[in-house]
C-alpha cells in the first residue's frame, strides 16, 4: 500500500460518512475488500475525525470541541440517525414473486412450492424450481467454463481475483441455450419481471473451504466504479439464487443480521429483494465455507432496467 492508497481510501472514507453511511457498514464494506479489521477500524476513526474537523471548521466551532477521533462508537448503531437522513432513494418498481396464500405456483411450465416467505426484508424459499435434469444440464455445460471468482473493485470497478469468494464461476450469455432459456423465462414469471432486466445467469462450484464471507449484492452508488456499472440496467434489486448440487456439510446460505440460514438443496431457489443500495435493507448474507462435498448454484440478479 502507498501512501497515494491510503489517500485515496481516506478521501472515500470521508466522502461515504458525509453520504450517512455508518461506521460498521463501511467496516463491512472494507472487510469485503480485504482489509484487516484493526486497519479499517483505525481508518475509518481517523476519518471521522477529519469529517469532523472539517464540520468544525466550516461552523467556526472549536478545535478542542471535537471528540477524540478514536472515541468515535463503532457499534451498528452509532449511526443510525445519519443513516436514516441520508437513504438513498427506494427503486420505483420492485420484482413481485407469485407467492400469494398457496403453497405452490404454477409458472406456465413447472409447479413451484413456496417453502417459506419472509415480508421485510422480503426473502422467499421456493422449493422445485428446477428439476433434477435441469441442474445437472447447467452444471456439465458450465464445468468446463469454470474460472476463479472475480469481482468489480467497490472504489475503481476494475474486476480483481475476489479475496471473499474463493469459488469458480462463469456466465452464460443470456438465452444461450435451451435449458438457460426456459429457466430465466420462468423466472420472470415467478417474478414477475421482465427477462430483459436479468443479468447473465452466473453458475458457482464451491470445493471444500470455499466460501462467499457477507456482502450485499446491490453496488455502492458512492465507488469509484459505479456509474459504469449502473450505466447497465440501474441499480440491482434482486437475487435470485438457485441450488444446483448440495454439499454433503456446510455452505448453507447465510443472512447474519437475521440470524437465518439455508441450508443448500438442489433445486430449491432463494429470492431476495433490496430496494435501495443500503444496508438498512438487513440483506447482507454470504456463503458459509463448504465443509465436505461440493455445492454448486447459480445466480440470476436482477435491476431496475434492462441489462445491456
Ligand atoms: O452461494 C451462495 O450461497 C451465495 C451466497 C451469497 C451466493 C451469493 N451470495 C451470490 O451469488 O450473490
Ligand atoms: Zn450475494
Amino acid at each position: 500500500m502507498s501512501d497515494s492508497d491510503f489517500a485515496n481510501i481516506r478521501g472515500w472514507l470521508v466522502e461515504q460518512i458525509r453520504a450517512g453511511y455508518s461506521a460498521n457498514s463501511l467496516l463491512l464494506s472494507m472487510q469485503d475488500r480485504g482489509w484487516g479489521r484493526e486497519l479499517a477500524l483505525g481508518l475509518i476513526a481517523q476519518a471521522m475525525g477529519d469529517r469532523a474537523k472539517a464540520d468544525a471548521a466550516r461552523d467556526g466551532s472549536a478545535d478542542g470541541a471535537l471528540p477524540p477521533a478514536n472515541a468515535v462508537p463503532l457499534s451498528s448503531s452509532s449511526n443510525d440517525a445519519n443513516d436514516a437522513v441520508s437513504l438513498p432513494p427506494a427503486a420505483a418498481t420492485m420484482p413481485t414473486p407469485i407467492v400469494g396464500d398457496a403453497t405452490s405456483v404454477d409458472v406456465g411450465d413447472r409447479k413451484v412450492s413456496v417453502l417459506m416467505a419472509m415480508k421485510t426484508p422480503q426473502i422467499v424459499l421456493f422449493g422445485d424450481f428446477l428439476s433434477k435434469q435441469e441442474c445437472d444440464r447447467l452444471v456439465e455445460t458450465a464445468r468446463p467454463r469454470m474460472q476463479r471468482s472475480m469481482t468489480a473493485d467497490r472504489h475503481t470497478g476494475v474486476d480483481q481475483e475476489d479475496t471473499v469468494r474463493t469459488s469458480r464461476g462463469m456466465f452464460f450469455e443470456r438465452g444461450e441455450n435451451p435449458v438457460v432459456r426456459a429457466i430465466e423465462a420462468r423466472i420472470a414469471r415467478l417474478l414477475t419481471w421482465p427477462v430483459e432486466n436479468g443479468e447473465n445467469l452466473q453458475v458457482l462450484h464451491y470445493r471444500p473451504g470455499d466460501r462467499y464471507e457477507p456482502h450485499h449484492d446491490y453496488f455502492d452508488p458512492n465507488s469509484l466504479g459505479a456509474s459504469a456499472l449502473l450505466s447497465r440496467g440501474g441499480q440491482r434489486v434482486a437475487t435470485f439464487l438457485m441450488y444446483l448440487r448440495e454439499p454433503e456439510r456446510g455452505g448453507d446460505t447465510t443472512f447474519p443480521e437475521l440470524g437465518l440460514r439455508f441450508a443448500p438443496k438442489r433445486g430449491c431457489a432463494l429470492y431476495f429483494a433490496y430496494d435501495r443500495p443500503h444496508p438498512s435493507t438487513k440483506t447482507l448474507h454470504g456463503g458459509a465455507p463448504v465443509i465436505a462435498g461440493e455445492k454448486w448454484v447459480a445466480t440470476k440478479w436482477l435491476r431496475e432496467g434492462a441489462f445491456v
